[in-house]
This record gives structure tokens, sequence and C-alpha cells, in this order.
């Protein structure tokens, strides 16, 4: 019987935990989690899923890895995986110290023949510039020769009911051709997908990074058109949908209150970023996320208008914020537009209603109904599926809502105008 590899994946998120189950759950690897959040390691081990990710909660039942936040357990590991955020700092700077912080956990256990893997989204260039300078300083060790890094960038959408870290295909990169067949073999034997090796780490670096800039400028172009076509009169939503019904050449992206979450509107800014150091400014990507960062302030102004039209100010004027997450049916504020629409409904003094029901605490009454009850206007922010459907125009006139802006555009916009009250979406 050959020995068992042993893997250790260090950050136990949306990420992080999917791929411990799935490598758990192959006989040929010994794995083991870590990560320093004391209430993720406890619900794990308590077979309690942390995240919104169904398959995982069943892997979990079935075998789940060891974890502790103690990183001792990583040690004596053949490959490292470090599965920890890419953030980015409130001035738009990318923030790798969690990042550096996992690799430097890791260079304390690293040993000669192991490999490292980073499956955060980093920019082309993280890996040779930063990462192995860093562990190389720390160990002494030379890149290569003693150990090997690999770059195998994350793609996990978060509450998607289809695509999950068994069939999303991926692609690796790593210091040497050899290093990523290695690396590319084991994600073939735990995962189910197709996994792709590129010629080297910048290269799987950039791939990543161009899928979600490519994400942030289409969202960020539509969203320029909704504001054009606002004051045409156009409802751009149909005009998408009808532009959808071309076979070929179109792919359909929707304007909205504005972009967030952990990839999309972050990502572009390490591009941006590592171009600037090198001489070259991304005008178009700098422009892309101008505009998107603007949908907040916009929507806001909508609810302005509407409220100059029934002869309200926002000072004192009941205000519903429905949805607090980056998207629909997840629990994750992280650079949501909605905390931007709030400090600005803060701003202008209105007496605001939060509502949403991932996140109760943040919730100022405890029902949409008793949200509604207090409004006389309302703003749409996170379309979840808990709620969305019952905002009805029948409901919106029962409890007197004056005005609706919706910054998902998925209401009855003709019912509710039919219904007399001010209605606005994005581009519609
Ligand atoms: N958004 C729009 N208009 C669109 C699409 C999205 O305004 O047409 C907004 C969303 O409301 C949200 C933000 O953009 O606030 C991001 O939306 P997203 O659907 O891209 O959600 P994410 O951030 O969970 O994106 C993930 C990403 N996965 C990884 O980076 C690994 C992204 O690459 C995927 O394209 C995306 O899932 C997906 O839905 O496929």
């Amino acid at each position: 019987m050959t020995k068992k590899r042993k893997i250790s994946i260090l950050g136990l998120g949306y990420v992080g935990l999917p791929l411990a189950c799935a490598a758990a759950n192959n006989p040929r690897y010994e794995v083991v989690g870590y990560d320093p959040d004391p209430a993720k390691i406890e619900n794990i081990q308590n077979k309690i899923c942390p995240i919104e990710d169904r398959r995982c909660a069943s892997d979990l039942l079935k075998s789940s890895p060891e974890v502790s936040r103690d990183s001792d357990i990583i040690a004596g590991s053949d490959i490292y995986i470090i599965c920890v955020p890419t953030p980015i700092t409130t001035d738009y700077i990318p923030d790798l110290n969690p990042l550096k912080s996992a690799c430097s956990t890791v260079a304390k256990y690293l040993k000669k023949g192991n490999s490292i893997v980073i499956e955060s989204t980093i920019n082309p260039g993280v890996s040779d510039e930063i990462v192995i300078p860093l562990i190389e300083e720390k160990t002494g060790m030379t890149v290569g020769r003693d150990f090997h890094v690999a770059h195998c960038p994350e793609r996990i959408n978060p509450g998607d009911k289809y695509w999950n870290v068994y069939n999303i295909p991926r692609n690796t990169g790593a210091d040497t051709p050899e290093a990523c067949r290695d690396i590319a073999d084991f994600y073939r034997q735990v995962l189910d997908a197709e996994i792709n090796e590129m010629p080297d780490l910048k290269t799987c670096e950039a791939t990543k990074i161009i899928e979600n800039t490519f994400r942030d400028i289409n969202i960020a172009y539509v969203n320029e058109l909704a504001k054009s076509f606002d004051v045409l009169g156009i409802d751009l939503s149909v005009v998408i949908r009808g532009a959808s019904n071309k076979p070929f050449a179109f792919m359909p992206h929707f304007p909205g209150c504005g972009v967030g979450g952990h990839c999309i509107p972050v990502d572009p800014y390490y591009m941006i970023e590592r171009a600037r150091k090198s001489g070259f400014s991304h005008s178009f990507l700098k422009k892309a996320r101008e505009i998107n960062n603007s949908m907040p302030e916009y929507t806001v102004d909508l609810l302005m208008r509407g409220l100059n039209e029934i002869e309200r100010s926002m000072k004192g004027t009941a205000v519903a914020l429905l949805g607090l997450s980056y998207k629909p049916d997840v629990a994750d504020l992280r650079e949501s537009p909605s905390l931007k629409i709030l400090e600005l409904l803060k701003k202008y003094k209105a007496e605001i209603y939060t509502y949403d029901p991932f996140f109760p605490d943040m919730s100022r009454e405890n029902s949409l109904e008793e949200t509604l009850e207090k409004c006389d206007a309302l703003v749409l922010a996170a379309n979840h599926s808990a709620y969305t459907s019952r905002l009805t125009p029948e409901l919106l006139k029962k409890y007197d809502v004056k005005v609706v802006i919706d910054g998902k555009n998925v209401l009855d916009k003709d019912g509710i105008k039919q219904a007399g009250i001010f209605y606005k979406g994005i581009g519609r």
C-alpha cells in the first residue's frame, strides 16, 4: 500500500472547505484543514457546513477532513493548498496580507519535495514576485529545486445550484511543467472536472483575472446604457432581452444598483495596480470600475426623484432597504452595493428600515410585511427569492408604498405603475 499523500488546506471558507471535503473523500489522500476562525472549526468538527453549498454539506457528513485552528495540524504535508481571501482596502488597493500570512504559516512546515498551491485569485506576477521570494527567504530553500509553487485559481460561484467544486473546469500553472502536471493530477484524482495545464504561473494568474474583469466591464457597459436609456425613455431590460435572442456573438449582462462580492469588483484593481507598477494605465478597466461604483448613488438619486414626485424630502421619510447581500440568496456583505446605499440613506437622514432574511440582526423589522407597513418608499437592492415574488402591486398598494426603486429590475413595472405607485428600475 503506497503511503497516502498528506494534503493541507489553509482557509476553510466557500473555496477551501468544498475542496477539503472532496479530497477527504479520496482514499489516496490524508486531508487536514487549517483555519484561525474558531466558530468555523467548531461547526466543521460538528459536521455543520458553515457555507451555502449543498454538495459540500453532504460531503461533510460522509467524511470530513480533520480540522484545527492550530496550524501544527498541517505539519508534514506533501501539498499545501492556500484558499484565503485576496481583498482590497477601502482605497481600492490590493490587500495581499492574508495571502502573505498563509505563505508564512506554510513556510514554518515546508520540507524539500513539497508543493504549495495558491487557489486565491491573484494578479499576474504575485506568485513569482511575492509568494516565491517570501517562501525562499523564510526557508532558505530554492523553488524548482527544493519545492514547487503552483496556481489553480478558484472559480466557485456562491449560491450556484449546479456548478460546484467537482464540475467546474480548472486551470493550473506552476514553476515547472513537471510540477504543473503533478498538481493537475492531484486535482484530476479529486475532482470530475477538466483540469488544464498552462505554460506558467503568470499565464494562469492572468487567466482568472481576465475572467472577472471581463464580467466587470460588461456589467459597466449595461450600467452606462441604463443611465442613457433612462433619459431616452427606453426600457433597457426589454432591449437586452431582444438582443439575447441573437444565437451568437452576444452575451447578456444586466444593469443593477451596483456590483458587489469578493471577485468582480475586486479583481480588476489587482490587474490595474500591477500594470500601473509596470507603467501601463488600464484606463478602460478603471472607467468600468468608476461606472459600477457609481450605481449605488445613481440608485439613491432615483429614489430622490421619486420622493420629489410625491413632494417628500428624503429627510425623515421612512425608506425600506430590501436586501443587504451582494447577490440573491447568499449571506455575503462583501463589497455589497446595499451597504453603500445604506450609507447614502443615512447621509440624507432618511428613516431607514433595512430588511434581509439572511441578516436578521441587521433587519429593523422581523418580516417583509412589517417593514412595508412602516415605509413610504422602498429600494430593492438584493432580489432574495424569500420575498421578491411577494412584492406585488397589490401588496405594495395594501401597505401604501408610494415610491419603488427596483435595483434589480425584477418587479412588475407596469402593474406597479398602474397601481399609481412611482416606479423606477435601473434603465427601465
Ligand atoms: N451583477 C450585475 N449584473 C450582471 C451580473 C452581476 O450587476 O449582469 C452584479 C451582481 O448583482 C453582484 C456582482 O455583480 O453584485 C457580482 O455578481 P456575480 O454573479 O459575478 O457573483 P460573484 O461575485 O459570486 O461571481 C462569481 C465569480 N466566481 C469567481 O470569481 C470564482 C464570477 O467569476 C462568476 O462569473 C460568477 O460567480 C458567476 O455568476 O458565474
